[in-house]
């Protein structure tokens, strides 16, 4: 099944909105299989947004997903990757719809709450790049039945 990394950026957890963030995710029926509370370091920082390495923007992602702790989770699901982008919203939150996380809690570019992988190939690489394989754990729930058809 498709998976999809969420990280909850330092905003998030320093506005006490870990719950709220996670229960949207979890509300939609998306399956948790991996959750960590962390310090990111600057190494895996740079690691994560290489692809960003060359934009003016690219120090200040770095300070800022460094700055605090974060919440990190692995999420699996139907088409896991475009739904939970669709629950974050735009990258820009003045063009994110009210109702998404983005749309509901945040104002700046620099300070959008969340990160969810882009595509299903950067979500397995993402998951793989922030977990360790026993801290992914495979499981049902017993209401998957009633979720996914
Ligand atoms: P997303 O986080 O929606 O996947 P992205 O991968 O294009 O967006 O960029 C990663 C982060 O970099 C994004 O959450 C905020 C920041 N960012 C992107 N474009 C930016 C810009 N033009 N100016 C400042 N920060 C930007
Ligand atoms: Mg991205």
């Amino acid at each position: 099944m498709e998976r999809t990394l969420i990280i909850i950026k330092p905003d998030g957890v320093q506005r006490g909105l870990v719950g709220e963030i996670i229960r949207r995710f979890e509300q939609r029926g998306l399956r948790i299989v991996g959750m960590k509370f962390m310090q990111v370091s600057r190494e895996l920082a740079e690691q994560h947004y290489a692809v960003h390495r060359e934009k003016p923007f690219f120090n200040s992602l770095v300070e800022y997903i460094t700055a605090s702790p974060v919440v990190v989770m692995a999420l699996e699901g139907t088409n896991a990757v475009l739904n939970a982008r669709n629950i974050i919203g735009a990258t820009q939150p003045s063009e994110a719809k009210a109702g998404t996380i983005r749309g509901d809690f945040a104002l700046e570019i620099g300070r959008n709450l969340v990160h969810g992988s882009d595509s299903p190939e950067n979500g397995t690489a993402e998951v793989a790049l922030w977990f360790k394989p026993e801290e992914l754990i495979s499981w049902q729930r017993d209401v998957d039945r009633w979720i996914f058809e």
